[in-house]
């Protein structure tokens, strides 16, 4: 019979592009949403929606009782975290899973490894990932870690096991501050994450963010759809998006997908999952591994024309991979501009009524986005309100058009990132294709 209906756990585009999917299998939908949210577009479109509580997420998005119950109320045999919220919680993916439902992500043992950042890098290193320089594991005492740097060199850097998007990380210089800057991690570590476990690394002063996009069958089969450029960012926020890398050579890309695919062929993944490397002088150090869908798979939909969460459905049903590696192609460029409701320069948030709405289109124009004219943008939840996603045959092209794009996009009342992105595709260096991770704050400190 497989998969009839799916209960969506999240809200905003990423339900919509959920919904898109399982529509297009034949796959009922199941809306969940906070009492904000009972006018946004995921919950019109879905085939049955269910109120799961007030605005707070911790009520509502992340209120894992309500979320079991709605989809036993409606009947729903599986559910799709999307990104965010529980989509990386292994504990709901094992109640899911306990409540005989069908669970849309990855084997919540992986899920578990790979949120521990000390047991993730030893799992990388085991399958032949290229790693940071580093302590191998967690380090308890600064004796310990003063022995490791010297060895590295300086300048290092202190990581919390438990954090992750950047959080709980000290640059340290030289040994002279390296007790103070441990003791002052660990204990950062402690307030946020519950776990004061931290480790080293060589810090590298000015890297790329590239990541590998993978997908396994839970039984031994893996594939890479390539990497994606995500250096474009602010305060470890993702501002644009693209694919492939500008830095990257096919043959790299072969060579460094082959690695990670095989990586992932021997743990037997299940799903969609990232690998994250820092990239540096010609060279890719892994960081962390996502298991989850994420926010920017579409410029990888754009460059390989794979359904990404067709993909998820499939393999969550217990169906093989639609595709082998030898029958991806890489092809064209794409790049996703994300659109927030905030300020484009002083980035202070900007929620409140859409007056006007209306989404660029034409040829290879895409536009994820539950917005539309009436609607308003509530407070409580991330500030990410579209995407806009452009193919070209080439790097230049995508440009051309992604420019011609943003003229046409219409979101008023409101302000948005949109002046931001079209400020950026006229800077040389992003023309050049040369940014790091660094570029965008610095730029933005010399506009001042
Ligand atoms: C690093 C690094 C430099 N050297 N590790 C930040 C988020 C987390 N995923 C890892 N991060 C970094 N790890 C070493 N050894 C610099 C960063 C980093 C970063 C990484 C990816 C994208 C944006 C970033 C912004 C600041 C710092």
């Amino acid at each position: 019979m497989g998969i009839q209906r799916i209960l969506i756990a999240n809200r905003g585009e990423i339900a919509l592009r959920i919904h898109r999917a399982a529509h297009e299998m034949g796959i009922q939908t199941v809306a969940v949403h906070s009492t904000a949210d009972a006018d946004a577009m995921h919950v019109r479109l879905a085939d049955h929606a269910v109120c799961i509580g007030p605005p707070a997420a911790r009520d509502s998005y992340l209120n894992v009782a309500a979320i079991i119950s709605a989809a036993e109320i409606t009947g729903a045999d599986a559910i799709h975290p999307g990104y965010g919220f529980l989509s990386e919680n292994a504990r709901f993916a094992e109640i899911v899973e306990a409540h005989g439902l069908i669970w849309i992500g990855p084997k919540p043992e992986h899920i578990r490894t790979m949120g521990d950042k000390v047991e993730a890098k030893r799992t990388a290193g085991a399958l032949g990932l290229p790693l940071v320089p580093g302590s191998d594991g967690a380090i308890a005492d600064p004796a310990e870690a003063a022995i490791i740097a010297a060895e590295i060199g300086y300048p290092v850097i202190i990581k919390a096991a438990s954090g992750g998007g950047g959080r709980g990380m000290k640059v340290c210089e030289g040994p002279g501050s390296l007790a103070t800057l441990m003791a002052q991690a660990g204990s950062e570590a402690k307030a946020a994450f519950g776990d004061a476990t931290v480790y080293l690394e060589k810090y590298l002063g000015n890297p790329r963010h590239i990541e590998f996009q993978v997908f396994g069958d839970g039984k031994g089969t893996a594939i890479h759809l390539g990497e994606r450029d995500c250096s474009l960012q602010r305060r470890h926020q993702k501002v644009l998006e693209e694919a492939p890398s500008p830095v990257i050579t096919p043959a790299e890309r072969d060579r460094m997908g082959g690695i990670v695919a095989s990586a992932m062929a021997d743990m037997a993944y299940r799903g969609a999952g990232t690998i994250e490397f820092l990239w540096e002088n010609g060279e890719f150090y892994f960081i962390e591994m996502n298991t989850r869908l994420q926010v920017e798979h579409p410029v990888t939909e754009a460059i390989t024309g794979v359904d990404l969460v067709r993909e998820q459905i499939r393999i969550a049903d217990g169906k093989p991979l639609s595709v082998r590696q030898a029958d991806i192609e890489f092809k064209g460029h794409a790049i996703e501009c994300r659109i927030n409701a905030e300020d484009p320069f002083d980035f202070t948030p900007s929620p409140g009524l859409i007056e006007a709405y209306h989404a660029a289109g034409g040829m290879h124009v895409r536009v994820d986005s539950g917005l539309y004219a009436g609607y308003r943008v509530p407070p409580y939840y991330d500030s990410m309100i579209a995407k806009l996603i452009v193919y070209g045959r080439t790097r230049e092209g995508c440009i051309m058009r992604l420019r011609r794009a943003l003229q046409e996009m219409v979101i008023g009342g409101i302000k948005t990132s949109i002046p931001l992105h079209q400020a950026l595709l006229k800077e040389p260096d992003f023309l050049s294709g040369d940014y790091t991770i660094k570029w965008l704050e610095e730029w933005l400190a010399q506009r001042d």
